[in-house]
Order: structure tokens, then sequence, then C-alpha cells
């Protein structure tokens, strides 16, 4: 049966078909609802399907950036690579949607305009660029939280003569740098990805760094067979373990303070993690992201390294961070610093300067033009609340989320807003999403969702909503935790702090995964605290 052919008994619109879209709508359809997708898009995988700049691929190890819901997907699903690059991750998307069926109930190209909560019907009414129309009890954003490119307003932008790129808005043919001289605007971790493999094609890589930023090596590799035997085998413990983490990875986290811990035997335990790989390396000591002495000796560890993988000691000082490790997300890197020996990459320091205008021939910085022929701009995005803000969503007596959050997001536990009835966010601002693996985020959040569709289903109930001093009071809660950790010290996209004008508010829960699991499920038990129902 074609949803579309029977919109008026739509249980819910679910914006988005990323990971968390998609196993919304499956969910959803095994509780016997009727939901139906909208996605941008012409295809699933989200931040995947956008994000295909050379080198994309995540820094959580495959086999746990995965989604568990399903233990027979989860053991025929092979990954090759420790962390699978981005056509595998996409691959990995359209093999989920596949064999749950889920295409027939997404329409693709579809980017949603409007949503407007209709009091007297009770109703969602979600209107489409292409002059879509839907109704729905229930209106469930699964927009993501990366997922509204910044493209900063430099002087003389439209003057540009070259090609334009943005990695979170990459071609899908791809781009053929060979010969070109590239300029790449940014230095975060799709810059970090991005950087070695465009240097490698490009005749010459001009790169334009603001602030730079902490790499540790991915290490990574192809994966071998009986590894991913093992991992099979053991899938339901290690997953179970993961929820006890803070991130939600299964990590090995110290409880050894790096303070309490003699420089040698710190240096050790930093050498170690180093070889080993990825973002484990801030898991070496529990003290690194509360106490500025103890972050420097981390931090100072990995300037070192940085002198050691680049030649000219100049070169390796500018790209040497000097703020706290951590505060913005650290990149896992292959290859990055070593880059900058080559012959034809340039490294030109705009921190204390900013980039004086784009030309219709390059970009001008100090004074000087350089010459290109394209310009990346790797300059990340309006995190958590971009993309919902460029829907107009209005709520009870036409109350627009824009305006509710223009003092910074609100919401509770950070998947919904008093105003708002019926409508969800998942991975939204106050949950814990990007500092976690956002699979298993992803996971509770749409099992949450689903329960409590399912409560009031039983119960006849027609409309959930937050009750605004328990909002207030988990506001509250979201900041005082930021407040108590060096994450809150830099300019990072957690904070908005990149976005002009942006209101700096730490917007994701630092609290750790299994104290808002902990939260979310008291909630629940106790007939959905904190909202009204009626
Ligand atoms: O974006 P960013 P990103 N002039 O915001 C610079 C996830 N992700 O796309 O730091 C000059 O980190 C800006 O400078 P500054 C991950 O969570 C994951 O790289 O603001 N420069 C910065 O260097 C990540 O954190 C993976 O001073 C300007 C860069 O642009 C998040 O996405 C891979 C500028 C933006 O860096 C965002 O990463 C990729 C200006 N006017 C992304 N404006 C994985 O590994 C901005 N910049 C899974």
């Amino acid at each position: 049966m074609d949803a579309r052919n029977h919109e008026a008994d739509l249980d819910a619109v679910i914006v988005g078909a990323g990971f968390a879209g998609m196993y919304m709508l499956h969910r959803l359809r095994g509780l016997g609802f009727t939901a139906r997708v909208l996605e941008a898009g012409s295809g699933v995988g989200g931040t995947w399907y956008w994000n295909r700049y050379p080198g994309a691929r995540c820094d959580v190890e495959s086999v746990q950036y995965s989604y568990q819901f399903s233990s027979d997907l989860q053991q025929e699903w092979d990954w090759t690579e420790r962390y699978a690059a981005q056509p595998e991750l996409l691959r990995y998307a359209d093999h989920v949607a596949d064999r749950f069926d889920l295409k027939r109930d997404i329409d693709f190209n579809t980017r949603v305009k409007s949503a407007a909560f209709d009091e007297a019907a009770g109703r969602w009414v979600i209107e489409t660029a292409n002059g879509k129309r839907l109704s729905a009890r229930f209106c469930i954003m699964a927009t993501g939280c990366l997922s509204s490119p910044n493209l900063p307003d430099f002087k003389g932008l439209e003057s540009f003569k070259g090609d334009r790129y943005h990695t979170g808005y990459w071609p899908k043919e791809g781009v053929d740098f060979t010969g070109k001289r590239v300029a790449v605007i940014g230095t975060g971790s799709s810059a970090v990805q991005s950087i070695p493999i465009m240097a490698a094609q490009a005749a010459h890589l001009t790169v334009f760094q603001r602030t730079a930023n902490y790499a540790v090596p991915a290490h990574n590799k192809a994966l071998e067979a009986d590894y991913i035997a093992r991992v099979k085998a053991e899938y339901p413990t290690m997953r179970a373990r993961a929820r006890t983490t803070m991130t939600g990875i299964d990590f090995d986290y110290s409880d050894r303070a790096a303070l309490e811990t003699s420089a040698e035997d710190r240096t050790r335990e930093y050498e170690r993690r180093w070889n080993h790989g990825g973002l484990w390396f801030l898991g070496a000591f529990k003290d690194l992201m509360v106490s500025d002495e103890a972050n420097a000796t981390c931090a100072d560890f990995v300037r070192a390294k940085i002198h050691s993988r680049v030649r000219d000691p100049e070169i390796a000082r500018l790209l040497s961070p000097t703020n706290t490790i951590g505060c913005k997300r650290l990149c896992v890197d292959i290859g990055y610093y070593e880059t900058f020996n080559r012959g034809n990459v340039t490294l030109i320091d705009v921190s204390e300067r900013p980039i004086d205008a784009i030309t219709p021939e390059g970009v001008r910085a100090h004074g000087r033009e350089h010459k290109v022929d394209a310009i990346v701009f790797a300059t990340g995005f309006d995190a958590m609340t971009g993309a919902l803000n460029k829907i107009d969503i209005r709520g009870r007596g036409g109350l627009a989320l824009r305006e509710k959050w223009s003092a910074g997001p609100r919401a509770y536990l950070g998947v919904a807003m008093a105003g708002f009835p019926n409508l969800y966010t998942i991975t939204g601002p106050g949950s814990p999403s990007v500092l976690t693996n956002m699979l298993p985020t992803i996971e509770q959040h749409v099992e949450w969702i689903a329960d409590s569709m399912t409560y009031m289903r039983d119960r006849q109930l027609g409309r959930i909503e937050p009750v605004a001093a328990a909002e207030e009071e988990w506001v509250g809660h979201v900041g005082e935790a930021a407040s108590r950790t060096l994450r809150y010290t830099c300019s990072s996209w957690y904070l908005g702090v990149n976005i002009p004008g942006k209101p700096r508010v730490f917007m994701p829960y630092i609290g750790g995964f299994p104290k808002y699991i902990a939260k979310c499920n008291d909630v629940a038990a106790g007939g959905y605290e904190g909202f009204a129902l009626a």
C-alpha cells in the first residue's frame, strides 16, 4: 500500500533518510505505525550521501559505527576497513534500505520547507520545496547534526571564476584535481581527511589555516577475516560494554589521572595509544578534559609528534595547535602532517589576519594573491541547529522554532520542545549525539521515540509535549555539565562560535551516554515525566 495515497492516515512524517530517518521508519513500521520519509537527496545515507569529498571516512571503527538493532544485519555485513570510507558507508546505508525495503516509503529529491502544527486537527502539516503537502500526527526531525554546510561570507566570493566546492556538499561524480592549482580553506576534520589526497593529485595545494588542529593517526587497515569473525561472535557483549562508556564506544578508558602518573608512565601510555591509533588516544587519562595542567601533558605529546612528522620546523610550529586538545573535535588522520613535507603544498597561516578576499583568480591573504583553479571550502557546518532552523517550524500559536531558539537551543532531553507538541528531534541539541558514537545514540533515540508513541497509542492519547519547567531544568543541566569541562573554553562548533551571530551555547549533552540513557529510561518509566500528555 502506498502511504502517499493515504496521507490522512499517516502517523508520522520523518524528515531525513540518513541513519536516523531510516531506522525510525523501520522501527515505526514494525510497530504498526504508518510513516513517510522526506529526503532532500536522491538517495539514503545522510552525512555519507553529502560528504563525498576525497578521504571522507568515519573516525569511529566501522564495526562499532554500524546498526545493532538487527542481529542478522550485524552478522551478514562485512566491513573491509578499520575506518570505512564514504563509498562503503553509503553502500551499507543502501544495503540497509534495500534489506528492510525502506525506499518505498521515502520521497527522495524532496526538501522540507516548513512544518506547522495544526492545533485544531492535532496534526503536523509539512510542506516541501517541490510543492508536496503532507499531514501526520507526529513529525520527526532526523535532519542530522552536521548537515547544514557553512560557507563563510568571504568578500568577493561570487567573483571567483574557477570551480568552487564545499566538503559537505561534494559532487556525486567526484572531482579530478590532476594538474590543478587548488586552495583549501579550513583545517578541521574534513580538511585533515581530504588534504593528503588532494595534495597527491593537484599540481599545487595551498592550505589556508585559521586554527591549527590536533590529529592523531588512524592506523587504518584492511580488516582480516578472523578479526571480523571474532567481533561478530562478541558483538552482544561489545555493544553492551559500549553502552556503559561516556561516548557509547567500546574503548578502554583509563581511570588513572595524568597528574597522578609519573612523566615516564604518562609518555608510555600516550605512545601506546598513539601507536594503536584513533580517538582512543584521548581516553589515556581521566583528567584530560577537566584539568588544564593534565591536558597540557597530552597536548605537548602531540605537538612533539607533529614536529617529528614535519621536516620544516617553522611549518611544524604553525601546524602545532596552541589550544586545549579535545576542546575542538580531535581529528583522526592518515598522513596529514606529512603532506606538508611535499613540495607542492603551501601552508598559509591566517590566524592573526583573516583572508582578505576571494578574487576572480584565487584567494588573497596578507595582501598577496594566490592564483588557483579551484577552491575547496572545508569550512564546516552550522551544527545541530542549522538544519532545523532552515525549516520554518511552527508550533502552538504559530510559535517559530527559530524564535524560541534565538538565544540558543532549548529542548527537553534533546528530543522534544515545549510549544511543539508531537514534534521529535533525533539527536537534537541537548542530547549526547556528536559527543558519542552516532549510531547507538540514534538507535537509543529512535527506540525511545517509538516507545513514547506506542505508549500514547495504547492509552489513546493524542499529544505529547514537554512541560516548560522540565525543559528549563534539562537545559540548565546541559549547560552546567558543559561548564565543568575544558570543552567550554574554545571557539568550537559545539558552542556555535563558528557561525557569526549564533548564540554561544554548548549544544550537545556532555554528561555521557549512560547517564543520558538512565535519564531517558526514568522519564519513560515515570509515564513520560516532564511531558504533558493529552
Ligand atoms: O568543520 P570544522 P569540518 N576563514 O568546523 C575554518 C565531523 N566530521 O567539516 O577552527 C578561515 O571542524 C575553521 O577555522 P576555525 C566532526 O565532528 C567528522 O572539518 O574556526 N577559516 C576550521 O578550520 C567535525 O568536527 C569526520 O578557526 C575558516 C574549518 O574551517 C565536524 O564534522 C570528518 C573560516 C572548519 O572546520 C566538522 O568538521 C569530517 C574563515 N572565515 C567531519 N570559517 C570524521 O572523521 C571556518 N574556517 C568522521
